[in-house]
């Protein structure tokens, strides 16, 4: 939020002005307000912050809501309901009690990551018109208990992955890591071994997808989407929701299988497809800067002042030119990515949106779902409201 004029004052002896903002730093008003016998500022703490939120998984996550809290300047959760199959209605209840659970702790509730694309969709099987009506009704359920941004994707069978879950870094941390050429030996017919790989799929189940996806190639796929996205984005306009389109990761096609959300034309495509504020983006930089042709701090300016980047992955990666890569700290010098670029541009564009610090490494021994411990996305956080902190305060000298 920029500053905001609410009221000047004109009196015989004085002038006074009211200011609405985001900060204390009020530079468009404060050079008028200093000619001015007085101003006032109402300040909003949480719009001088990037909305930064943490992935939590819930009652059975191994990092509690009680921790989570006491990480500096976080503004909420983002959560999902877990216990109920792909492509079926969340209960509204469970969404309430999800809310009530996260709001006790002090937090927001306000983005959902991720509400399942069922497969028969992105298959485009007839069965997709049911699930498609599930999918609408969670819209208008997660609506209703104030959600404002749904996270999803459309990545065909397999949804992030990695080759490494804990890949040994020099300094004694683990992260997780992908390596192209082991992919790239990977015969899926043959069964995939990969670790971390969504052990839910039976090996026959596993086959009869791949198979039935033989006959869906980009263009397929892209058609099915835009079926999909004529559905629901109508339903999100109507309920107050921005949907956000997390992209491929990593960014390629991998197993044979279609990937249509990997670069600057894919994400040009999807927003074009059907033109609604609504239809908007997840824009994640760990996934879309494994593939070092696309410039995530581009991406940024591009889609975010087109109001089109609901929802920020902030995370960086270290990458080969061959799309090997580990996920590194959140620091520029650390990884391929300039994380202080990027947080910039998102500072630039006026970015209201909310962000997370995505994954992190295992550190401090900790143990848990790789990618989603305590500690390194913790540093994240608070490492990324750093730069923001910076970037505000710097912007406001200088402008
Ligand atoms: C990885 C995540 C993704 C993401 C979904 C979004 O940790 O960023 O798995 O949740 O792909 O739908």
């Amino acid at each position: 939020m920029d500053e905001t004029r609410l009221q000047t004052i004109v009196g015989d002896q004085f002038t006074a002005i009211i200011i609405e903002c985001a900060t204390s730093n009020t530079p468009k008003l404060r050079a008028e307000a200093a000619s001015a016998s007085c101003y006032i500022e109402i300040t909003h703490p949480w719009s001088s912050l990037l909305k930064m939120t943490f992935r939590w998984y819930g009652e059975s996550d191994p990092v509690k809501l009680e921790y989570i809290r006491q990480i500096p300047g976080l503004y909420g959760i983002v959560s999902a309901i877990y216990d109920v199959p792909v492509g079926e209605v969340w209960p509204l209840d469970k969404l309430q009690a999800l809310r009530a659970r996260i709001e006790g702790a002090g937090l927001k509730f306000e983005v959902v990551e991720s509400v399942p694309t069922h497969e028969d969709i992105k298959l485009g099987k007839p069965s997709r018109e049911r699930l498609i009506a599930n999918f609408q009704q969670n819209i208008r359920h997660c609506a209703a208990v104030g959600v404002k941004v749904i996270c999803y994707n459309f990545m065909p069978v397999f949804d992030w992955t990695r080759t490494e879950m804990a890949k040994e870094l020099p300094d004694g941390s683990f992260t997780l890591a992908f390596d192209a050429k082991a992919v790239a030996r990977i015969d899926p017919e043959q069964g995939i071994a990969l670790p971390g790989w969504d052990a839910s799929y039976q090996p026959e189940q596993l086959k009869s997808l791949l198979a039935e996806y033989k006959a869906v190639d980009e263009q397929t796929l892209w058609a099915n989407l835009e079926y999909f996205l004529k559905a629901i984005i109508p339903v999100a306009e109507e309920v107050g929701i921005k949907m956000a389109m997390h992209p491929d990761d990593p960014p390629r096609p991998i197993f044979g299988l279609p990937r249509i959300v990997k670069n600057r034309e894919d994400l040009q495509r999807l927003v074009t497809m059907v033109d609604s504020t609504a239809n908007g983006l997840t824009l994640c930089s760990g996934s879309l800067g494994a593939d070092l042709c696309n410039n995530v701090e581009a991406l940024v300016r591009e889609f975010g002042s087109q109001g089109r980047i609901h929802f920020g992955h902030l995370r960086n990666v270290k990458v080969e030119p061959d799309g090997t890569f580990y996920e590194s700290t959140h620091r520029s010098c650390d990884g391929s990515l300039d994380m202080a670029a990027i947080v910039k541009a998102y500072h630039d564009i006026g970015f209201e949106g909310y962000v997370r610090p995505d994954h992190g490494r295992m550190i401090w021994g900790e143990t848990g779902k790789p990618g989603y411990g305590l500690y390194d996305r913790a540093l994240g956080a608070v490492y990324l409201n750093g730069l923001w902190e910076a970037i505000s305060k710097y912007a406001a000298t200088t402008r």
